[in-house]
């Protein structure tokens, strides 16, 4: 074996509510009713530059393909997902609690609900999986919509008081992830504006990083009030950035400042409160001033994201300095044909090997997804999954890849 991987290694998938579970009302469900019009007309303009725009034009351009919907009804069938997640020998499980189902209405929790995530994790436990629980995978309750969402300054009060609640009501919960990834929401809610509430505004998402981070280190706190044994973090979306040119003065300022306000500023923030680190790792960004990409793009993803495993390498040796456990939560490719996956998978492990060789403390890695899922604002075209979903009969179909992950954490390497 070539690479092999420490014992104990944490193998599995991650998922995320509003993206498989279906029959979810919140902030997201409401936004995509006002616009899935627009976004089927706006595809041609968006995604006919890809590849595969021939294969993904027809869904892309139907307003149904924007409506979260059903989902996967992983709601009604984690059994199921679970048992799949067992026979590709998967150890540890991520996903996440949908607040809006908690608490529905401000200040009234929904002990049905609360139950069925006590099963969600009863499930996971009796297949011998270990629960990472997130705590917001970015859809909020629409009551907390109405009040500004996560720009009101009493956002982190109402967040910590569900996080609170939650580790009260699930104690034997070993690892919970207060936030996921959120810079991605601050550029693309706030930044971009392209994700509700679509408030394109520099000094709006300046605001947003502060009220998330307050969320984080109140939640991490509140946790631990309850759970003192609990590991806190949250997950952060690192991406690998440097300047196209190396001797240029202009391109290093790009990529430094990118690299402050996408890697830096919210771990700053959040400086004194985490457990561990958690880590999504996709995307490679070779800047040139004052801000063009200038990636190879050798291999890229259905997306058109360039695929550049190599990266996982940097983002983690950058985080050695921390001095704390790490947990890839996330790394995938949308692949519906399942061509890149295995390469993908084994040259992103070869990479995290790497950097453990050097010292870095990697504990585990989740691969985006288990299943194909609603991908927000580009709706069902893309394929994430380890197991694809027919999503007219919700048919679960095991790819090709998903077994040569299998091997690879049967054998804890490769
Ligand atoms: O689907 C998303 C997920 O919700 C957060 N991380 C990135 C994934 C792929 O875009």
């Amino acid at each position: 074996m070539k690479f092999q991987f420490p014992k104990g290694f944490y193998w599995g998938a991650a998922t995320s509510a509003h993206q498989v579970e279906g029959g979810n009302h919140n902030d997201w469900s409401e936004w995509e009713k006002e616009n899935a019009e627009r976004l089927a007309k706006e595809a041609e303009k968006k995604f006919s530059h890809l590849k595969n725009w021939q294969e993904i034009k027809e869904q892309a351009q139907n307003p149904q393909n924007y409506i979260s919907g059903r989902a996967c009804d992983h709601y009604n069938r984690f059994e199921e997902d679970f048992d799949i997640a067992k026979s590709l020998s998967h150890n540890v499980h991520r996903f996440s609690i949908e607040w809006s189902r908690i608490e529905p209405e401000e200040g009234k929790f929904n002990e049905i609900e609360i139950e069925h995530y006590r099963n969600v994790i009863k499930a996971l436990r009796g297949r011998d999986i270990e629960p990472f629980v997130t705590l917001w995978h970015w859809t909020i309750p629409i009551w907390m919509r109405d009040k500004g969402g996560v720009i009101n300054k009493y956002f982190p009060n109402y967040f910590s008081r569900y996080a609170e609640r939650m580790a009260q009501e699930l104690p034997d919960v070993k690892f919970w992830i207060t936030l996921n990834e959120p810079t991605a929401v601050i550029s693309m809610a706030y930044g971009i504006g392209e994700w509700p509430p679509q408030r394109r505004n520099p000094l709006a998402a300046l605001k947003v990083y502060k009220t998330l981070a307050r969320s984080h280190n109140d939640a991490f706190k509140k946790i631990h009030t309850v759970s003192p044994k609990a590991n806190v973090g949250f997950v952060n979306i690192l991406s690998f950035i440097e300047p196209y040119k190396k001797n240029s003065i202009l391109d290093k300022l790009t990529a430094r400042i990118t690299k402050y306000f996408s890697n830096e500023k919210f771990l700053n923030l959040t400086k004194w409160n985490h457990d561990f680190l958690a880590v999504d790792y996709y995307f490679h960004n070779r800047l040139q001033f004052p801000g063009k990409m200038k990636n190879e793009n050798k291999k890229v993803s259905d997306m058109g994201w360039e695929l550049y495993p190599e990266g996982i390498y940097y983002v983690l040796k950058d985080l050695k300095k921390c001095e704390k456990p790490i947990y890839i939560t996330e790394n995938g490719l949308a692949d519906a044909g399942d061509i890149h996956r295995e390469w993908f998978i084994k040259e992103t492990l070869k990479n995290v090997y790497k950097a453990i060789q050097e010292g870095v403390d990697v504990r585990g890695y989740f691969y985006w997804s288990l299943l194909d899922n609603f991908e927000w604002d580009k709706g069902f075209w893309p394929r994430f999954g380890l197991v694809e979903i027919d999503y007219k009969t919700m048919e679960r179909k095991i790819r090709p890849s998903a077994y040569e992950y299998a091997k690879i954490i049967k054998n804890n390497g490769f």
